[in-house]
């Protein structure tokens, strides 16, 4: 039963605290043992992975199916995959669903923080500089995102802190009998 794979995928604005959440997720499954668990965090893969894309439909597709790919990968070997790409497009999500969901479960986190407060926030000034129109395409702003209609989970950060976040994780992959 416990030996199932599965894929936590967070999905949500730029700046809305996936990364942070993933992060803590991460130590949290390390601490409890037993299984390999593997960061797929927006920057590192576009970094190492996806070097070469922008922002387009096209790209952003790509970018998350080669995300799915990886997870699924994981996944397939009865390992834990953690993705936290902004994933803007519900059907993207849905197809990289159905690829992990042959090999084990797939938990769509939907980290809610709302547009106003992320751009409240601006940590690192890429809504300002999107506004300014500096950067094209920029997701909430000039570029779309599907909010998830049937998240496994949803997070609200504007009234949680994060280690609560990643303990309501932690809690939701108990009740699926994944941990
Ligand atoms: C959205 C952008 C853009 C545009 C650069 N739109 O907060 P960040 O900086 O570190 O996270 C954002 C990251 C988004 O990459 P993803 O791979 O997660 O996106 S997707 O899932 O759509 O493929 C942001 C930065 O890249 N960034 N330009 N135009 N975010």
């Amino acid at each position: 039963r416990s030996q199932q794979g599965f894929t936590v995928f967070f999905t949500g604005f730029s700046g809305s605290g996936k990364s942070t959440i993933a992060n803590a997720l991460m130590v949290k499954l390390m601490e409890m043992g037993g299984r390999p668990v593997t960061l797929l965090d927006g920057d590192i893969v576009r970094k190492n992975l996806s070097s070469e894309l922008g922002f387009s439909k096209e790209h952003r597709d790509l970018n998350i199916r080669r995300i799915g790919f990886v997870a699924s990968e994981i996944t397939k070997n009865g390992g834990i995959a953690i993705c936290a790409p902004i994933a803007p497009y519900a059907t993207t999500r849905r197809a990289v669903r159905e690829d992990i969901e042959q090999f084990g479960a797939f938990v769509e986190v939907h980290v809610a923080t709302s547009l106003e407060e992320c751009e409240r926030r601006d940590r690192k000034g890429l809504y300002k500089l999107a506004r300014e129109g500096k950067i094209k395409e920029f997701t909430g702003i000039s570029d779309p995102y599907d909010v998830p209609a049937n998240p496994e989970l949803s997070l609200d950060t504007e009234n949680v802190d994060v280690d609560n976040c990643a303990h309501q994780v932690i809690l939701k992959l108990e009740s699926m009998g994944l941990i």
